[in-house]
């Protein structure tokens, strides 16, 4: 296909569709398209500039006027100028508030200049499940979808719930999270390993922001019940309003000293690969990339039967999924698969197996394609 010129706008921090927008503007500038990251600071996933990367930052003045600084405007102004000046092809917004909103001011804006840009927004899980039921967001997210020119979101349970909860208009493509399976051909740490599990101890990870939807406090509950019968550590990957609370838990459940948190780092990978088991018992989730990621480790994952979960984990075989909050469940899947070294390595296989399906390479073709589709359609028509 033709080499666009395209601007990406994510949130830059670790959160899903950060990493989601991130990895996937590196591969399209791989394969030759030149991409221009639109956010307040470099994506935390950028690594060094490469070809055909470019990044923007979007900086908001104080004014003593402002109690809140008008991010929106500002994003959209810049994304005026960008467009403008690397004459770009297309917009890529990841999130719909307040980027999806945002890209729909600069068109409009664009297009009292005779010029035309078209918009992608992807939708990733929190902006609708969260944010979508909130009358403080819910015309606007509305009307970002309804006005972008293509919208996707990241899993069929996704799609379902924006249709359910919104009066959508638009067509909505499903094109799943994916990940680069070569960033996990490494081997591990065995230093790291051993700092964690100084007895050869199996260590069982959790890796998100510690938001109350990714229920922590069921994390604790089924590696307590695991670690009563299985030697094991509990590794914490991350940070946010529940880590303080969930390492006091820990210890009033006695079971501090095999809990290691270790904060917020820039790539999960490192601890997954020294993983024997992922814990997800979120009480939702749009699709759950931290579990794609322990998949392509071959880490096998435990996690609830919720939102777009069950698209990325087959019960049974990468994993195991249980209702929302059932820890007995959770905690006797994984004393079984711990226990049963025949059945943990069959696991371990299915696991990388899995996440093969969700290969970057596999899920590529499905956003360019959308991307000829509307730069198609935007040609003027001569006659
Ligand atoms: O999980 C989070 O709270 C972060 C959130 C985000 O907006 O970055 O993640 C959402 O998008 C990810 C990428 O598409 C999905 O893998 C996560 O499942 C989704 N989180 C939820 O739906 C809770």
């Amino acid at each position: 296909m033709k080499k666009l010129k395209i601007g990406f706008v994510c949130y830059p921090t670790f959160g899903g569709s950060g990493v989601v927008a991130t990895e996937l503007g590196k591969a399209l500038a791989e394969k030759g398209h030149e991409l221009h990251f639109i956010t307040y600071s470099a994506p935390a996933r950028m690594g060094s500039l490469k070809q055909n990367l470019y990044y923007h930052e979007v900086h908001v003045k104080e004014y003593p006027l402002f109690d809140y600084p008008p991010y929106e405007l500002v994003l959209a102004s810049k994304m005026v100028e960008v467009a403008k000046t690397h004459a770009l092809d297309l917009l890529h917004v990841h999130y719909a508030i307040p980027h999806a909103s945002a890209a729909i001011t600069a068109r409009n804006i664009l297009a009292e200049h005779g010029l035309h840009l078209p918009i992608v927004t992807t939708l990733h899980g929190t902006d609708i499940t969260l944010l979508g039921k909130d009358p403080a967001f819910e015309p606007v997210i509305a009307h970002a979808i309804n006005a972008s020119d293509a919208v996707t979101a990241v899993s069929e349970s996704l799609k379902a719930d924006t249709c359910e909860l919104f009066d959508v208009t638009r067509h909505i493509d499903v094109v799943h999270n994916f990940i680069c399976p070569s960033h996990f051909e490494r081997a591990a740490d065995e230093q790291f390993r051993q700092a964690i599990a100084p007895n050869g101890e199996f260590i069982i990870t959790h890796i998100s922001n510690f938001r109350p939807v990714k229920r922590l406090e069921d994390v604790l509950k089924v590696f307590h019940k695991i670690q009563a019968n299985v030697p094991s550590k509990l590794l914490l990957v991350g940070d946010g309003p529940e880590r303080s609370r969930i390492e006091k838990e820990a210890e009033k459940l006695g079971i501090r000293e095999h809990v290691v948190s270790i904060g917020k780092i820039k790539n999960p990978i490192e601890p997954l690969l020294v993983s024997d088991l992922f814990l997800l018992p979120s009480k939702t989730e749009s699709f759950g990339l931290a579990a794609l990621e322990a998949l392509a480790a071959g880490v096998p994952v435990i996690a609830s039967n919720a939102g777009g979960i069950p698209e990325v984990i087959e019960h049974e075989s990468s994993g195991f999924l249980a209702e929302v909050g059932d820890v007995d469940a959770m905690a006797e899947y994984g004393t079984a698969l711990l226990s049963d070294a025949h059945m943990l390595t069959a696991f371990r296989g299915a696991a990388r197996q899995r996440a093969w399906d969700f290969h970057v390479m596999k899920v590529l073709p499905k956003y360019e394609s959308i991307y000829e589709r509307l730069v198609e359609s935007a040609k003027p028509v001569l006659g």
